[in-house]
């Protein structure tokens, strides 16, 4: 009974039934297949994004942000001059997440890679690319880094996945991929 203590307290070298062993053997083996698998998976089902992560100040992010925006702009757009940023092909590319907007417009080159920087300026939210449903979670003091080589042409959304407000649903940011 464990209300009691066990006569024997050293459980450890208690008598273990065959039973047991098996079922033990089973688990810890089924746990080695899945942990496994999770490493193949990414590799072979390209199932989850490979990306670094860095600590980095909010203040000092938005700046490398605005900088990156002032140097790469195209034109502007909207009602609030939302600058469009054409990166170099191959290079960084930078966007943050702020209450409630994804900033700034991105025009992107298909077939070429970058180097997207991710971050936010205050909150959580969710990094979502529509259609392509990619989603990464954006952390402020955290920069991720995801290696992206759009593979078609068009417009596509992104969008905040992790509920951050009465503003949550008008959190809409947009990438061009053009020839
Ligand atoms: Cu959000």
């Amino acid at each position: 009974m464990a209300l009691t203590s066990p006569e024997n307290r050293l459980w450890w070298k208690e008598h273990l039934h065959g039973v047991e062993i098996v079922w033990i053997s089973i688990a810890f083996l089924w746990g080695l297949v899945m942990f496994f698998t999770m490493i193949y998976w990414h590799i072979a089902g390209e199932q989850n994004l490979s990306n670094e992560a860095y600590r980095v100040a909010p203040e000092e992010y938005g700046k490398r942000v605005e900088a990156f925006a002032e140097k790469y702009k195209v034109r502007e757009e909207g009602t609030t001059s939302i600058p469009v940023v054409r990166p170099p092909a191959g290079g960084d590319a930078y966007m943050f997440g702020r209450l409630w907007e994804w900033w700034p417009i991105l025009e992107l080159q298909k077939g070429q890679s970058y180097r997207l920087h991710l971050s936010s300026m205050d909150w959580l939210h969710g990094w979502s690319l529509q259609p392509a449903n990619i989603n990464i979670e954006i952390h402020p003091n955290y920069e991720m880094i995801i290696t992206i080589k759009p593979d078609q042409t068009g417009v596509f959304g992104v969008i905040c996945n992790e509920y951050c407000g009465v503003g949550h649903s008008q959190m809409v940011g947009r990438i061009y991929v053009v020839d």
